[in-house]
């Protein structure tokens, strides 16, 4: 069974092979490497499509729990509602992946080093891996992913001209959404969705789109750098020695500093998952449940990331850092800090990278960004790094004192912008399309899952304020 399943999935990776126009010295790289972590999620598929029978047979009616009209009324917060696999997040502890915490995963998950590469931080490509397949990749298995990237990376020409049509003044979001969408062009589930698929199989080419755009999300992300804010080198050609993320570093015109290269693998491993109900990713599994394919549904989610309350965030923290500095001080004392942060929040306004919907602890991904602040020297001496340490010591407990958040505690936004700013990325408006190049790999494995474990069309109950009056006065 496992063997004809592994068949199938060969002759269909290698006519998709066939279709895309690939140098012919990559093809091979590229067949060879697919065909590992085709082969990685086959292996799991019959034993998660078992849990889920099994979960069917003997809980299908258990309670998770009540629905109450503050559930309804207050954006559907902790309802138990959506099937996530990649990673799980606790209030306290934060966020897991398949188990491992950020730590763990700093540990165990393949290094630049490993690969070859300057640089000590873990790389995207193996969180990918464990967050697709639940399992640590070896530095053979990494690499071979890495190079599979590297070989489906350079967009179509069709691609190109659309990015190159988008005004500047258009938000990289929006150009960066736009960009993706149009690559559902090529997409393998939509062709063979239209051509008839058994559903058995849906989750094959679902898993090829999926490769096949993150892949192509730094060439589409660097395009618009370039063309927006004249940065980077504007050809981006992908060298299938360099790893993904630093392939997507060079393009942007950071191939020369580790540190910077270093700091984009790390933000974009962490920032990958962040369990289901967040906007972006639920965004992407809604339009998913429609068996939109993976760049429709990945458009969509980059459309949610782009609000202020969600990955945006991170831009609104840089310029209220800076705009504290330039009404109080370039080195704010604590007692000023306080000061202004009690301005801030008398005149109504939030305080950014501050606050959380589930965690109530200082977030483990913004400890991760300080670890790497505090251990790399040339960001020793950048003022807005130590405010953002500065901020983290006053924050809580103004936050505290103030009463209204239930979590006085810092966000992953709190620190991530400060640190692409200190590299020399002074482009604000940039920064959540380096996030949206990251959520992919949390949001596509999902999409695989949804596939491979036969997940229907989401279609929650609504209600009017008329029909709830109705509901609750019988
Ligand atoms: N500063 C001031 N007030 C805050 C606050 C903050 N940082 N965080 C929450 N509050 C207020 C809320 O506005 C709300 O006030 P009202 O009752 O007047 O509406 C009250 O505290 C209760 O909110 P909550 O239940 O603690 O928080 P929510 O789940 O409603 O919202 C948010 C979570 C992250 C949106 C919120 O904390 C916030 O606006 N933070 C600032 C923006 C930010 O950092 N966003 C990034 C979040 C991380 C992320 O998704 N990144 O992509």
């Amino acid at each position: 069974m496992m063997s004809i399943q592994r068949n199938a999935l060969r002759t269909a990776v290698r006519a998709a092979a066939q279709a895309q126009q690939q140098p012919a010295a990559l093809a091979g790289v590229r067949y060879a490497s697919t065909k590992s972590l085709v082969d990685a999620v086959a292996e799991v598929v019959p034993e998660k499509q078992e849990q889920l029978k099994q979960l069917k047979a003997k809980h299908a009616d258990s309670s998770l729990g009540e629905v109450k009209v503050s559930n309804l009324l207050g954006g559907m917060r902790g309802l138990k509602i959506m099937l996530w696999e990649g990673s799980v997040l606790d209030a306290d502890t934060g966020i897991t992946f398949h188990g491992k915490s950020i730590p763990d995963c700093e540990k165990e998950l393949p290094t630049a080093k490993d690969l070859g590469q300057e640089g000590k931080e873990m790389l995207p490509e193996a969180m990918l891996w464990l967050l697709l397949t639940g399992k640590v990749p070896s530095v053979e298995e990494t690499k071979g992913l890495s190079q599979e990237l590297a070989a489906k990376g350079t967009l179509p020409a069709y691609a190109e001209k659309v990015i190159d049509s988008f005004p500047k003044s258009m938000h990289p979001m929006t150009q960066f959404s736009a960009a993706v969408a149009a690559l559902n062009h090529d997409s393998a589930f939509a062709a063979g969705y239209k051509k008839g698929m058994k559903k058995t199989e849906y989750w094959q080419p679902t898993l090829e789109d999926s490769i096949s755009l993150i892949a192509k999300l730094p060439a589409v992300a660097a395009r618009i750098y370039y063309n927006v804010f004249g940065r980077g080198d504007g050809k981006q050609a992908i060298d299938s020695s360099k790893d993904w993320i630093g392939n997507y570093s060079q393009m942007i015109g950071y191939g020369n500093s580790v540190g910077m290269t270093d700091y984009l693998r790390l933000y974009i491993a962490i920032h990958g998952d962040h369990e289901g109900g967040n906007v972006s990713a639920h965004a992407t599994h809604l339009v998913g449940s429609a068996l939109s394919d993976p760049f429709l549904s990945y458009s969509a989610g980059l459309l949610g990331l782009a609000g202020p309350l969600h990955g945006l965030a991170n831009q609104e923290v840089l310029g209220f850092m800076q705009d504290m500095q330039k009404s109080v001080s370039e080195n704010p004392s604590k007692e000023q800090i306080t000061d202004y942060l009690w301005s801030v929040l008398k005149s109504g306004r939030v305080v950014p990278g501050y606050g959380h919907a589930v965690l109530r602890q200082p977030d483990p991904r913004f400890t991760a960004l300080q670890r790497f602040a505090s251990q790399r020297p040339e960001l020793q001496s950048a003022s807005i790094v130590q405010l953002v340490q500065k901020v983290f010591e006053v924050a809580p407990g103004v936050l505290t004192e103030h009463g209204k958040t239930k979590n006085p505690f810092p966000n992953v936004d709190a620190a991530s912008g400060c640190v692409l700013y200190s590299y020399g990325m002074s482009e604000f408006s940039y920064y959540t399309v380096v996030f949206g190049v990251s959520r992919a790999l949390g949001a596509l494995p999902q999409l695989v899952w949804d596939r491979a474990l036969g997940m229907p069309i989401e279609r929650p109950k609504s209600m009017s304020i008329q029909a709830l009056n109705a509901f609750l006065s019988k």
